[in-house]
């Protein structure tokens, strides 16, 4: 390993102790960036590494609100403005109870990657907070979102820092923020955030595209592999937005979705998790049912609780987890290899440990990485802050045709910067070179800032 990326990464764990999941993505992004650092002495001249590993800004901010009985209740909100020298702060909001600073740095890393990989003009950004959505009514949610937006309406704008959903948050949350934020501006300004609801300035397809992005990803992968999705089996976890659009897309393209999961199991359906049990999945997500309704619902279906699917799907071709991060660690991941299963695509963010991607990729494991993967989702964000700058709409099947271009170019750009540097068909690696050296070279060019 190059000194200089050992020192960089021996800070971050020292500066960072307390943030397990941000020295995680630092750890894996920084050791494939090797073949780009041995290339490129100015960059270590410059000290690009040790710059792009601490964030422009990070903002903590109080958010206290009321609940139904009338009691005051406190949470605190996060944005990490991560790095903007490709363009603004792009990146969504997570509500959930697990979010600290740690969770919001790794996001607010791997989404400098991801949008740089999408091509389009988008720095790096995230936010969130602790606020758990489960169980509180609309009126709740409503309030904590207008308290949230009062604080962070100060560090945000079309061209300064534009968030979007991600867990926790989707339309319903992001119209509350918009609200909240245009009358404290007293002005319209859609294009500040998106996955907005069509009618004040969102997008077609921004609710499918990570799900559809993911899929056509894939396809592109099978592709190299002399494959196709016709005839696969495919096991996913989650039963929200993402997993939802994967589900719908994979059903299209002729593969067969036979899992889903929530923090209170799994579900195998042997039939096939199709048609109007894929929408049954936008109820189960309103509701915050958990999967065992779905198991109530559909008698083909087989309910696990407390489990996941990984290495236990029978018949299985391709494992795509869309729940979370860590949740393929090293046990789960030879359970996986033990099952002789080819391929592993990353959806959700960081799903994977480092262990457990060492060992899939060890042992023959195709794997292809969340930040490539899921990027088609911040890809349609950008095409709505577009159309909200230009103040048309593009209709769903021109949204369709360039977030479809849009991944290949992802998939062929990782693709042929791991060969450039002789690593073979390693996406993993080929994504975070692609991405950074789209980084690297305008922050190069930007002098030091
Ligand atoms: O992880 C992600 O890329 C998102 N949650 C979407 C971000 C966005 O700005 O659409």
């Amino acid at each position: 390993m190059h000194t200089y990326i050992e020192q960089v990464i021996e800070d971050v764990k020292q500066q960072n102790a307390a943030e397990p999941e941000f020295i995680q993505t630092v750890e894996e992004v920084l050791r494939s960036l090797e073949p780009a650092i041995a290339q490129h002495p100015e960059y270590v001249e410059a000290d690009i590494l040790g710059r792009l590993v601490e964030p422009e800004r990070m903002i903590t901010f109080r958010v206290s609100w009321l609940d139904d009985r009338g009691r005051v209740r406190t949470s605190r909100g996060y944005r990490v403005q991560f790095n903007s020298a490709i363009g603004p702060y792009k990146g969504g909001l997570r509500f959930h109870p697990t979010v600290y600073s740690g969770i919001i740095k790794f996001l607010g890393f791997e989404q400098v990657f991801k949008n740089a990989l999408t091509g389009l003009s988008i720095g790096g950004g995230k936010g969130g907070s602790n606020f758990d959505p489960r169980g509180k009514s609309d009126g709740e949610i409503m309030r904590f979102c207008q308290a949230f937006m009062t604080e962070l309406y100060r560090h945000i704008g079309s061209s300064v820092d534009v968030p979007a959903g991600d867990i926790g948050v989707g339309s319903r949350e992001i119209g509350y923020l918009f609200g909240q934020y245009k009358r404290l501006r007293g002005s319209f300004e859609n294009g500040v955030l998106t996955g907005k609801s069509l009618e004040y300035g969102g997008s077609q397809v921004r609710p499918e595209s990570t799900g559809y992005g993911a899929v056509y990803f894939l396809q592109h992968l099978l592709q190299h592999e002399g494959t196709s999705l016709e005839g696969k089996t495919v096991a996913l976890s989650g039963y929200g937005n993402v997993t939802w659009g994967a589900a719908l897309k994979i059903n299209q393209l002729g593969g067969k979705v036979v899992t889903i999961s929530g923090s209170d199991g799994y579900i195998y359906d042997a039939d096939g998790i199709s048609g109007e049990k894929v929408e049954y999945l936008l109820w189960m997500r309103e509701h915050n049912t958990g999967v065992k309704a779905y198991a109530e619902c559909y008698p083909s279906a087989q309910f696990y609780p407390g489990e996941t699917p990984w290495g236990k799907v029978p018949d299985v071709d391709i494992y795509m987890p869309c729940a979370t991060q860590n949740e393929i660690t090293l046990n789960e991941a030879i359970a996986i290899v033990r099952q002789g299963v080819r391929y592993v695509i990353e959806v959700s963010n960081m799903p994977c440990t480092n262990e457990a991607i060492d060992y899939l990729m060890q042992h023959g494991v195709v794997m292809a990485p969340s930040k490539a993967v899921n990027a088609g989702g911040v890809a349609v964000s950008a095409l709505e802050m577009s159309q909200n700058s230009q103040g048309y709409a593009w209709e769903a099947d021109v949204v369709e045709e360039k977030l479809a271009e849009i991944m290949k170019d992802i998939h062929d750009n990782a693709a042929a910067a791991a060969e450039e540097y002789g690593l073979g068909y390693n996406l993993m690696a080929g994504a975070n070179l692609a991405g950074f050296h789209r980084v690297a070279r305008a922050m190069y060019g930007q002098g030091v800032l």
